[in-house]
């Protein structure tokens, strides 16, 4: 079995029962001119991820792991946007308005959608969650079900929230997680590093965190082909 060196011990994976998953890879929070960048974030912490993760999710493809991506947002008539987040932030331009991108994390928007280099091929699920986790509200977990999945391989945005979120719903359900420490990103370095503490703590309490480099090393080529 293959064997990641990982905190806070090795990660053992079978890549015919672990996905790789891709969270919120999205121009609105990713991109320069997005609804992120709008609210004052510096987006360039988060486009650090952007080429460690197209490199793992283009050798994940070639050893035929299960890609799953996923997107927040909702509705265009916001029927599963709960108005308590509507509300929060007191923003002046918040979610359903027009945004720099379209109407902010509405399906179909142009900012709804993942980044250019990270766009999924026609085979690869995408999970559009109203929530942060992406477990809340889908068939996040029905589709791993199915497919016998026990590991999860974590990428995306932000750490904090989106990731840590669901890490956390992963953990709880019994799978395995190892977040790709290079694959993950906050705009607030302090809320990135305590994410990746938190995971690995206390004998990994939420999963394991390695470098892409490591887990690329211990994926077989063409795993599954
Ligand atoms: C995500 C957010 N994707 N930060 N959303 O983390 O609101």
């Amino acid at each position: 079995m293959p064997r990641v060196t990982a905190e806070p011990y090795e990660f053992d994976f079978d890549p015919s029962t672990t996905a790789l998953v891709v969270i919120d890879m999205q121009r609105d929070f990713v991109d320069p001119g997005g609804f992120g960048e709008a609210l004052g974030n510096n987006v360039s912490l988060l486009r650090r991820a952007l080429e460690p993760t197209r490199r793992v999710l283009a050798a994940c493809r070639d050893a035929g792991l299960l890609i799953i991506h996923t997107r927040e947002g909702h509705r265009p008539d916001l029927s599963d946007c709960p108005p308590a987040k509507r509300a929060r932030g007191r923003l002046a331009n918040g979610i359903g308005d027009p945004g720099p991108m379209g109407r902010i994390l509405v399906r179909g928007e142009y900012g709804h959608d993942i980044v250019d280099s990270l766009q999924p091929l026609e085979r690869e699920p995408v999970v559009d969650k109203p929530g942060k986790g992406a477990f809340y509200a889908t068939d996040f977990e029905h589709m791993l079900r199915s497919r016998g999945i026990k590991s999860l391989v974590v990428t995306g945005v932000t750490a904090e929230v989106c990731v840590q979120t669901t890490v956390r719903e992963a953990n709880d359900r019994g799978f395995e997680c190892l977040v790709l420490s290079d694959c993950i990103a906050s705009y607030f370095p302090e809320f990135y590093e305590m994410t990746l503490k938190m995971i690995k703590a206390q004998g990994g309490i939420f999963g394991w965190v390695a470098p892409s480099e490591a887990f690329l090393a211990a994926l077989p080529a063409a795993a599954l082909a």
